[in-house]
């Protein structure tokens, strides 16, 4: 039965002459760095939104010891996130080639009779599960989220994020048993046993040699990489996006032509509720203390420029955008807050959808360039972009920068 070779379990079930030891490592070092470098930017990327504003930003529970190393994202450089974030999703595309080839080449270990051979095999191959296993589901989970929206029961971040932990720790186990063994496989210094490892028993006339399969997946990466940069580029780079999304509505041209994620009738927000005699700002404060301001009252407050980006959590980024509004510290003086700031609950008028409000930190709303925004290029907001109010934060994920904003409420979260 074990032996018999139409079963995947059996050694004469695999074929091709490409397996062995030397491909198997070379993807695998290359994976070492660059899943490495997705899991880095992958936690940063989870800090960035502010988590520890729970449960506004982040309705995980409790990220106990796992979030020990969250910290109020700074607001400099503007274009951290834009960086962090566009480098952790045209990583990850471009690695699915090399994931996907890496796995082919020790699909037969998978399939390997007995199941364990003694407790520490055993322990081995379980680690392999959670290897396998966790591995697709992060990648598959990136890039569902890149190219599909929010399609996940709850949220895509905690998924994301305790994915990222338990795949890494089998990562890093993996990692210490295998790197010495691969070094030695690309300076062909394995010992018999090793050296015959992942080579077939009974392998089939190659059609392509090893490098060339290497070529090939390289290719592969090459390419998505090529048509998925664009988006975080932004500018003229977004037309060679060709692979990134393009469910979002084409945001046309003029001072308001840069992309958009949710519209104005995605959202639900008609111009009846934006119309200035039904839309009020109402900020709320130190005991309690509210203003109510219509667009009118707000525009004869002192009004601020700053030049930011806008970089979503999808990878995609804008260049800078030239916004113009009303600094949030002066709307905390407004508030009751006349020395340093505290954190603000931002709320949209929106009724339906998942980002209806976000929580920025103190540093945040301190920061001189961060705006409460009611022009963007010299022109009125449009509705998709969050008229008559939405707030614009430097370095800060896009998701933070609450369109069609009705209450802001100060206060120590
Ligand atoms: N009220 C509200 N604000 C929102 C959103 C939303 O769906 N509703 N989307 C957020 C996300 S995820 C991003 S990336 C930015 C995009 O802003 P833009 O559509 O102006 O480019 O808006 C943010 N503000
Ligand atoms: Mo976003």
């Amino acid at each position: 039965m074990r032996d018999d070779p139409r079963l995947p379990t059996s050694p004469g079930f695999w074929r091709s002459p490409l397996r062995g030891p030397w491909l198997t490592s070379v993807l695998g070092l290359v994976l070492l760095t660059g899943i490495t470098a997705l899991f880095v930017t992958g936690l940063v990327s989870y800090a960035a939104y502010n988590p520890g504003l729970s449960p506004v930003n982040d309705t995980t529970p409790d990220k106990g010891v796992l979030g020990f190393y969250l910290f109020s994202w700074p607001t400099d450089p503007v274009w951290l996130y834009r960086f962090t974030q566009g480098l952790h999703v045209t990583l990850g595309v471009t690695l699915v080639p090399v994931l996907l080839a890496k796995l082919w080449s020790v699909v037969p270990k998978l399939f390997e009779l007995p199941p364990a051979r003694s407790l520490a095999h055993a322990l081995e191959r379980l680690s392999l599960l959670l290897l396998v296993g966790g591995g697709l589901f992060e990648f598959t989970t990136g890039v569902l989220n890149v190219q599909l929206d929010y399609v996940f029961p709850g949220s895509f971040y905690p998924l994301h994020f305790y994915g990222a932990w338990v795949f890494f720790a089998a990562f890093v186990a993996h990692a210490v048993l295998k790197v010495p063994v691969a070094l030695r496989a690309l300076r062909r210094r394995l010992g018999p046993q090793e050296a015959t490892g992942l080579v077939p028993a009974r392998p089939d006339p190659p059609t392509v040699s090893r490098r060339g399969a290497l070529w090939l997946v390289g290719g592969g990466s090459l390419l998505l990489f090529v048509t998925t940069v664009g988006q975080s580029l932004g500018g003229p780079f977004r037309r060679t996006a060709l692979l990134a999304p393009h469910g979002g509505p084409d945001p046309g041209g003029g001072p308001n032509g840069f992309q958009i994620n949710k519209t104005a009738a995605y959202a639900g927000v008609t111009t009846a509720d934006t119309h200035e005699d039904a839309w009020r700002l109402v900020v709320t404060g130190r005991a309690g203390r509210t203003v109510r301001l219509s667009r009118a009252q707000l525009l004869r407050l002192p009004l601020h420029s700053s030049s930011l980006p806008i970089a979503c959590v999808e990878g995609w980024s804008t260049a800078d955008q030239w916004w113009r509004g009303v600094r949030l510290r002066d709307l905390a003086v407004l508030a009751g807050y006349d020395g340093d700031p505290p954190d603000v609950l931002v709320e949209s008028l929106q009724r339906h959808g998942a980002f209806r409000r976000a929580a920025l930190r103190a540093n945040q709303v301190a920061d001189p360039r961060s705006l409460l925004a009611l022009y963007v290029n010299g022109e009125e907001l449009s509705p998709d972009h969050g008229y008559p109010a939405r707030v614009i934060v430097p370095a800060a994920p896009g998701v933070l920068n609450t369109k069609w904003v009705t209450r802001l409420t100060f206060g120590d979260l």
